[in-house]
């Protein structure tokens, strides 16, 4: 990464034990503003060691003050974070756009989601409940109680990182879990932002930890600890693979939030004027880095070229640039690796044969990590470019012609996350929902989310869900209590 000159640079220490610490050898790193290209944050360089004094303090704040705090108290607790969170806004947004590039505005927007995160939780915080068996077996009563998993390491990409952070803190915290959180070694800041929030609504020390580092052996460690009771994590299908290779090694429980390939499915009968605003959204918005992104458009072939004609004339109209100002659409590739992913998919796009426009591709006269918003035509399913995810502002059309063709090429990938339905017709919408393999369907919409709706992959998407009353029991483990009620003594070599 890029050097400025060090006074310039904001300082971030790592969040362990209720306390700002540096990491245990001192060192640090600095983080890199996508845009300017320069380093504009300092950040303490966490090791394991720090992954251990972290993992520790979580273990002792579970079974201290926070274990036994009931869940109204942890409610109000995460409810004046919400508040400290909505309050320092602005500053957390400019942290996310500095670190990762994504527009203030839709970073802002992101911020607004955390403290509703964190409110649409702390409403279940004491609402946990069991359930009671009277009739069980003759003369037992039995119930259930429902108890914290334990301590929750979670690990994070740089794509979204305030976001997808709120989405494992909130439900692991009504549930009554401590936290080790292991931000992306390219957006380290906002989490450690977050961090001083944390302190200042007074939650007890060790509930909440970051652990910063430069290097992927610090996740590794995290995952791979015996005292990490669960793993949540969100980022590519082969580091998922390996964190929960790595989670099961300790039988830890697995959350995985993984890539994806989604198709959206525009048929004749839509409404273009709408459908061509979604698609924008659907893999536009933040140059293309989320999951959800809709990279693949199947379209049926009477409005084809229609379709391709409109989003390539409003792909034109998209402002791309520096992400403070607030009259811009998008800013840059948010790391030096991604944009080079983007780039060599793009190549290979070209190489393969398909049309991709002038007004598209790489765009180094903005900045160096910029790639316009680029509408690829004469795509083929077999296409590097339309098999792999991009994580970028590209997108390729295909012509369908039937219902089954257009299910069919939809469901012809690896992933399984989401998928997007273009039409008028009510009765194919939930014909074609209910055939499309993806853990989420929008139908005249793409790219909306709540804390309450499910959210998570099939196939090679991921493992469990996020968001919802899934997420919460997700950080919850279920124990049965069994209570004898006759006197008497029983026959003790026979099962009773
Ligand atoms: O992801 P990784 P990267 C996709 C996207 C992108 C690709 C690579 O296609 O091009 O992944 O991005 C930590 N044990 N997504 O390299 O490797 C790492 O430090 C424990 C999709 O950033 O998955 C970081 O914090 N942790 C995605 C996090 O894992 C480990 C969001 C993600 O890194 C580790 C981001 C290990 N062995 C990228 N190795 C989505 N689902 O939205 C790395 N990490």
């Amino acid at each position: 990464m890029t050097t400025t000159a060090p006074e310039t640079l904001t300082e971030y220490q790592l969040f362990i034990d209720g306390r700002f610490v540096p990491s245990s050898d001192g060192s640090t790193y600095e983080s890199e503003d996508p845009y300017t290209c320069a380093s504009w944050a300092r950040i303490a360089d966490g090791t394991t060691a720090d992954v251990d004094r972290a993992v520790d303090a979580a273990r002792r704040a579970l079974s201290g003050e926070w274990g036994r705090m009931p869940g109204k108290e942890r409610a109000r607790l995460m409810r004046r974070l919400a508040d400290i969170v909505e309050r320092e806004s602005g500053a957390l947004a400019d942290v996310e756009t500095r670190d990762n590039g994504k527009p203030f505005r839709d970073a802002n927007a992101q911020v607004a989601y955390v403290a509703d995160w964190l409110r649409y939780f702390a409403g279940h915080a004491d609402k946990i409940e069991g359930r009671a068996f009277s009739d069980a077996h003759p003369n037992f009563f039995a119930y259930t109680v429902r108890q914290p998993v334990g301590v929750v390491g979670a690990i994070l990409p740089w794509n979204a990182p305030l976001i997808l952070l709120a989405f494992k803190l909130a439900p692991a915290l009504a549930a009554g879990c401590t936290f080790v959180a292991k931000p992306s070694e390219f957006t380290p800041a906002s989490a450690l932002a977050l961090a001083a929030c944390v302190e200042e609504a007074g939650f007890p020390p060790g509930v909440f930890n970051v652990v910063a580092g430069s290097s992927r052996a610090v996740g590794a460690h995290l995952v791979a600890h015996h005292g990490v009771d669960k793993v949540a994590f969100t980022g590519s299908t082969a580091t998922g693979i390996a964190v929960a290779q790595a989670a099961l090694g300790h039988l830890a429980a697995v959350t995985l939030e993984l890539g994806g390939k989604s198709p959206q499915l525009v048929f004749a009968d839509a409404d273009l004027d709408q459908a061509t605003n979604g698609l924008i959204a659907g893999v536009f918005a933040a140059s293309g880095q989320f999951c959800t992104a809709g990279s693949r458009i199947l379209v049926h072939r009477d409005v084809h070229d229609e379709l391709a004609q409109r989003l390539r004339s409003r792909a034109e109209q998209i402002r791309i640039g520096d992400p403070r100002d607030p009259e811009i659409d998008l800013g840059p590739i948010s790391t030096g690796p991604q944009y080079a992913r983007v780039a060599e998919l793009l190549n290979s796009a070209a190489a393969e044969g398909a049309g991709v426009p002038k007004s598209g591709g790489v765009a180094p006269e903005v900045g160096r990590y910029f790639v316009r918003p680029t509408v690829l035509t004469d795509v083929t399913l077999s296409m590097q470019v339309m098999r792999e995810e991009i994580f970028g502002p590209v997108v390729g059309l295909i012509p369908f012609d039937t219902e089954d063709e257009a299910v069919a090429m939809a469901n012809d990938t690896p992933y399984g996350l989401a998928a997007g339905i273009w039409t008028r017709d009510v009765r194919r919408s939930h014909r074609v929902a209910d055939r499309l393999q993806a853990g989420t369907v929008w139908v005249n919409a793409y790219r909306t989310n709540s804390p309450g709706v499910p959210f998570g992959g099939m196939k090679a998407s991921g493992l469990g869900r996020e968001n919802g009353q899934e997420a919460l029991d997700s950080y919850l483990e279920t124990k049965s209590v069994w209570i004898e009620l006759a006197d008497e003594s029983r026959d003790p070599f026979r099962i009773g």
